[in-house]
């Protein structure tokens, strides 16, 4: 009886087809969001002072005047999606609309420390979305390799490092060090983390934007950032940073404490075992008085928070599909730190999706 089904027969297929429907195209709020950043929005708005009209965007951004409507329906979704504000305002005796910043948006105003552009670049980048075009060949493949691998026939890190993607390197570090840079909130926070350490090793630090931070907070701290030559290899630093090429898979050079963020959760647990272990040999002249302190994700699948809790699983498979490396629940990182020789730890939650675990041997 296909028509007649009841009231809450019919709505429930109702709820199911809003529920597919809108999961089929999230990846258009994804892709305006990324228009605004390239579009500079926000940058427009925040110039301005205050909230603008739609033309008064639309010509500080320079835009055809067919292209004015388009632009109103992207700020139409984007505003329902929390990214500007709507009020009214009186020009010429007329009431119009103008277009104001949310917290969420201001993080694509260039120039702050709180910047987000570069992440958003990256992670919608073609590298990282084109491969998904090949999921179904990955599932049906009996090898072990990436998504990306099976996509591209060439490992993740491989292809950044080729010279020829030079761009995408730094658009990946320049990703990364914007992503840390909001860690400065969370340092403060946890200040005692980081106080009487003589010296710190940041592990795969990158450009070393969290070091940057921790040296501001915490001049007396001896600061090495440690990653691959051709990420570290022409920086240079000064009395209390320093930057070391090496690989972490062979030895991590000795500090009090070893800090790792966003580095475990590109490896699976073999690799994050040795690099867990090179780390408890770089901080055994401290006896029980050295520590590792790691940044990532901790999944907390019940949390009251839908949201944050599919953030972490998205994040899960990003870091499958790009690196096989897994996000963790709590579990998972208490056997990874215990296998790897460490008697106890604390997790602390931070700067919204991410933990702080601090390990002691
Ligand atoms: N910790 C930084 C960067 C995380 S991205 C941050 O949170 O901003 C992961 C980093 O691992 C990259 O900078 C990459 O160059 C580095 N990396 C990958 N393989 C490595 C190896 N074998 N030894 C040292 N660093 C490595
Ligand atoms: C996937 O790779 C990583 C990210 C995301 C990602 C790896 C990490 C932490 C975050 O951010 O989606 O350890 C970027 C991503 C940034 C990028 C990118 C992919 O710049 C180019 O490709």
């Amino acid at each position: 009886m296909a028509f007649s089904t009841n009231g809450s027969e019919e709505s429930e297929l109702y709820h199911a087809q809003i529920h597919l429907y809108k999961h089929v195209y999230n990846f258009v709020s994804s892709m305006a969001l990324k228009s605004a950043m390239e579009l500079g929005i926000a940058d427009a708005i925040h110039n301005h002072g205050k909230p603008m009209t739609l033309s008064e965007l639309a010509s500080s951004l320079k835009l055809h005047p067919s292209k004015v409507n388009i632009l109103y329906r992207f700020l139409r979704l984007l505003t329902h999606n929390g990214f500007f504000t709507k009020t009214t305002v009186k020009s010429n005796e007329e009431e119009e609309t103008a277009y104001g910043l949310t917290p969420s948006s201001k993080l694509l105003i260039s120039g702050k420390s709180t910047c987000l552009s570069t992440l958003i670049e990256g992670a919608l980048h073609a590298s990282s979305i084109d491969m998904w075009k090949s999921s179904k060949k990955w599932f049906n493949e009996d090898k072990e390799q990436t998504l990306f691998e099976c996509a591209t026939g060439e490992n993740y890190w491989d292809f950044l490092n080729k010279d020829s993607e030079s761009g995408t390197l730094s658009l990946f570090q320049d990703a990364m060090a914007a992503d840390s840079r909001m860690f400065k909130l969370a340092l403060h926070e946890n200040k005692n983390v980081f106080e009487g350490l003589e010296s710190l090793v940041d592990v795969a630090g990158g450009t070393g934007a969290v070091t940057k931070l921790i040296h501001e907070a915490f001049p007396q701290i001896k600061c090495t950032v440690f990653d691959q030559p051709q990420v570290v290899g022409n920086l240079t630093g000064n009395e209390n940073l320093n930057f070391v090429s090496g690989d972490m898979f062979k030895s991590i050079p000795p500090a009090d404490a070893v800090l790792l963020k966003w580095v475990l959760h590109d490896w699976n647990d073999e690799l994050s075992l040795k690099i867990l272990k090179n780390s408890k040999e770089a901080i055994s002249h401290k006896g029980k008085d050295g520590k590792v302190i790691i940044i990532d994700i901790s999944i907390d699948e019940t949390s009251d928070d839908r949201r944050l809790t599919e953030l972490q699983l998205e994040y899960d498979l990003v870091m499958l599909t790009m690196f096989l490396g897994k996000e963790r629940t709590k579990q998972e990182w208490e056997k990874l730190i215990y296998d790897a020789g460490f008697s106890s730890y604390k997790i602390t939650p931070i700067s919204g999706f991410k933990s702080l675990v601090e390990v002691y041997p």
